[in-house]
């Protein structure tokens, strides 16, 4: 497929105020609009991409698909947000420049509302946002149905884990480390590790409530920040010259048991009959393949002038 004209992806700050409150409202109607789901009678979009997310956790995360994979998914998002009626850009939550005044001050929060200290999203549009589906602690994959606020809780794991209590690990997002450490790391592998258990980790860490679950695709600011970490992965791949770099190993659920194998092109990404499969080699690059799209800016302010 040729890719003649790029959707682009902006800051969400960026988006019109037309587009930005008809992302608000779209994204609210993946929640509210019901028998739309193929996998719970009477469900929502919201609910199908929560119980692919939580199905395919293992699939997801801590291996080599996680960039690829979670490029698929905003891209089956999208989707699913052109089905219910957004005509707008793509957006990113602009961590890069976000994080200088506190992420628990960030914009961000001024559109989707701020914490819940463990309740419900406080203000804004998504106020008392709900989501149907949670996942099965106990059991890696499995979700169960329990309509529930989502939750926020801000610097609420900082007992368990090294986060600086009370900064959402502000001071780790400094411009060091992004864009410098983030660019300059040597190959997808170190840089899939890298933006994973950094910037992603640390994001939904800190926001905690559902975002610190596998059912984290109900909350708003999930889209926003994988669209950010996609950005910083694009623009390690313009700034190398290194778009077909891909390598590790890739873990298959079977059954109860999981299994290592090494990662390829040819690996296919399969939401359970949600979305066609994707093979990885088709989303390596962002104009080739299946995608099409563009950045409005790349870390360090870096325009996205390539083909
Ligand atoms: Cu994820």
């Amino acid at each position: 497929m040729k890719c003649t004209y790029p959707v682009s992806r902006v800051s969400f700050y960026t988006l019109t105020v037309t587009e930005r409150e008809s992302w608000i409202s779209s994204f609210a109607q993946l929640h509210t609009l019901r028998n739309k789901s193929i996998f719970v009678r009477g469900g929502t979009f919201i609910d199908d991409l929560a119980m692919v997310h939580i199905g395919l956790q293992e699939e997801m995360h801590y291996n080599a698909c996680f960039l690829v994979c979670h490029t698929a998914f905003l891209r089956a998002f999208y989707s699913l947000m052109r089905v219910v009626g957004y005509r707008g850009r793509e957006a990113y939550w602009d961590i890069e420049s976000d994080w200088k005044g506190g992420m628990s001050n960030a914009h961000i929060w001024r559109y989707l509302g701020g914490d819940g200290v463990g309740g419900a999203i406080p203000s804004g549009p998504f106020k008392s946002l709900t989501c149907d589906v949670l996942p099965n602690t106990r059991k890696p994959g499995y979700s169960y149905i329990k309509p529930h606020f989502v939750t926020r809780h801000f610097n609420s794991n900082w007992l368990s884990h090294p986060l600086i209590r009370g900064d959402m690990y502000t001071s780790h997002y400094n411009s060091s480390f992004l864009p410098h450490t983030i660019l300059s790391s040597p190959n997808y592998t170190a840089l899939r590790k890298l933006l994973e258990t950094s910037l992603h980790a640390w994001t939904h860490q800190s926001i905690a409530g559902e975002m610190w679950l596998y059912s984290s695709p109900c909350e708003p600011a999930f889209w926003l920040l994988h669209a950010e970490v996609d950005r910083c992965w694009r623009s390690w791949q313009s700034v190398n010259n290194k778009w077909y770099d891909y390598g590790g190993h890739r873990r298959i659920r079977h059954g109860e048991q999981t299994e290592l194998k090494l990662a390829s092109f040819d690996d296919e990404i399969d939401f359970y009959g949600l979305f066609e499969k994707v093979k990885v080699g088709d989303v390596m690059h962002p104009r080739k393949g299946i995608l099409c799209f563009r950045y409005d800016k790349l870390l360090g302010g870096r325009l996205d002038t390539d083909p």
